[in-house]
């Protein structure tokens, strides 16, 4: 089983690609030509892999051209003065004008058509040299051209039909100038024209072959970015469902782990207090017992949703401690603070109205909160914080529930001594 076979293909980009793909690995020569927008992409991808090459390659056949001038000291001065010009007034010029065009990037569009271009100069300049050629059987400079058929098929990084288009018209170039001009002699001809033809057999071969793996190449890269962005985007998710709770959609109990020991270290680093507070549904089993546990649930949601709202800054954290238990951290806060914002969920769950016929406490749902604030100190751990605000919230539900008790001090939201201690029938 391929990786592509995984990929869903509901995506309209991922199935023009599969579909690309599988064409290229069967083969033909219009698998070379991908759908539009693909096209224009790969033609992107194209230049960047194919740059650096191409600026070698046409530095090095610049040199080769010119150093060539070297076989041209064979002929008579009147002739090689023909040749020089042809090699460094019109041909040397060209590739060095091509060379340069790479270097503008705004014009990258037009890399491949200049560059068949130059290719082109090139082998008519050497058909130039095969017209001035005053050897007897006029075959001085014929080899050039099969070492630009190599070159322009292999070495400039030719995209398939731009090294055909030039082959064509540098084959018919030549034979014209061979047939027509020069009256080459047929056994010469066609013994030329053969081996052209197999270069440039040989060379689309090795051409074709080069672009397809560019081709799947280039398909693979976007696949494999768009797995890796499948995959990131999972990752994320998993992330995101580990550390919530289903129910509520606060953080679940290791979320507040995690960000109570990170929060507490960062606390311990700075020397600034860190607060907590702990809510607990005030005669939740009650609520479930007359309303059903599915009304529970919803209950449990709205008073989660009230509580949360108040993790406002970077850092706070509201979670589900278990059950109908919820806690507030709150780094940065003292104990006034965080009793204060305590007293505001409270009011906040209270506000919701949510009917409870049979609270011992109120007509509608509420809760008790204990909060806790530390200065962690390198011998504390951040349990004592929290067993701390569990010993708070378990006084608040002694002193009569429907309130807040700072570690340490009365309790505030209802007073104190008017509070009655009542305990919820189980
Ligand atoms: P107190 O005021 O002393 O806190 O009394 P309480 O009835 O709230 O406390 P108790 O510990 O006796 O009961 C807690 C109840 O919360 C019992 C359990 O069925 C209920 N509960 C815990 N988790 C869930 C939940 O996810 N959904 C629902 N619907 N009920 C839950
Ligand atoms: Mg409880
Ligand atoms: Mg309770």
């Amino acid at each position: 089983m391929d990786m592509y076979d995984d990929l869903e293909a509901k995506d309209p980009e991922i199935e023009m690609i599969v579909t690309a793909m599988d064409a290229l690995r069967k083969g033909g020569i219009r698998s070379l030509r991908f759908p539009t927008t693909l096209e224009s992409k790969f033609d992107e991808y194209y230049f960047t892999n194919t740059l650096k090459h191409i600026q070698v390659s046409l530095l090095t056949g610049l040199l080769l051209f010119a150093v060539f001038g070297i076989v041209d000291l064979q002929l008579p001065p009147a002739d090689r003065m023909h040749v020089w010009f042809m090699r460094y007034v019109v041909v040397c010029p060209t590739i060095a004008a091509g060379l340069a065009f790479t270097f503008v990037s705004r014009l990258r569009r037009f890399i491949q058509p200049v560059v068949a271009f130059v290719m082109l100069a090139g082998s008519l300049g050497i058909v130039g040299m095969v017209y001035f050629d005053p050897t007897p059987n006029q075959n001085y400079y014929y080899s050039g051209i099969l070492l630009l058929i190599m070159g322009a098929f292999t070495f400039v990084s030719l995209k398939f039909w731009y090294a055909i288009s030039w082959s064509l018209v540098t084959t018919l170039a030549y034979e014209v100038i061979a047939v027509f001009v020069n009256h080459t002699s047929a056994i010469t001809l066609e013994q030329n024209t053969f081996t052209i033809g197999g270069a440039i057999i040989i060379g689309a071969f090795s051409n074709y072959l080069m672009e397809n793996f560019l081709r799947r190449d280039f398909l693979n890269s976007i696949l494999l970015k768009h797995e890796n962005q499948k995959l990131q985007q999972a990752s994320r998710e998993l992330r995101l469902l580990s550390i919530s709770d289903a129910l509520t959609g606060l953080g679940n109990r290791r979320h507040f782990d995690s960000m109570l020991n990170h929060e507490w270290m960062r606390a311990m680093r700075t020397e600034t207090p860190i607060s907590l507070i702990m809510f607990d549904v005030d005669c939740f089993k009650l609520y479930n017992d007359s309303y059903g546990h599915q009304a529970g649930d919803a209950c449990l949601r709205m008073v989660a949703d009230a509580i949360g709202g108040f993790a406002r800054r970077p850092g706070d954290t509201a979670a589900r401690f278990g059950g109908e238990e919820f806690v507030l951290l709150l780094p940065g806060d003292d104990i006034d603070q965080a009793a204060s914002v305590a007293e505001l969920c409270r009011e906040a769950v209270e506000s919701l109205k949510i009917p409870h016929g049979h609270s011992t406490v109120s007509s509608v749902v509420t809760v008790s909160a204990g909060v806790a604030s530390m200065v962690p100190g390198s011998d504390t751990s951040s349990k004592v914080l929290v067993a701390s605000a569990d010993r708070s919230l378990y006084q608040a539900k002694r002193e009569g529930r429907n309130r807040v008790v700072p570690v340490g001090c009365t309790s505030m939201g209802m007073d104190v001594h008017q509070a009655h201690v009542v305990s919820c029938p189980t």
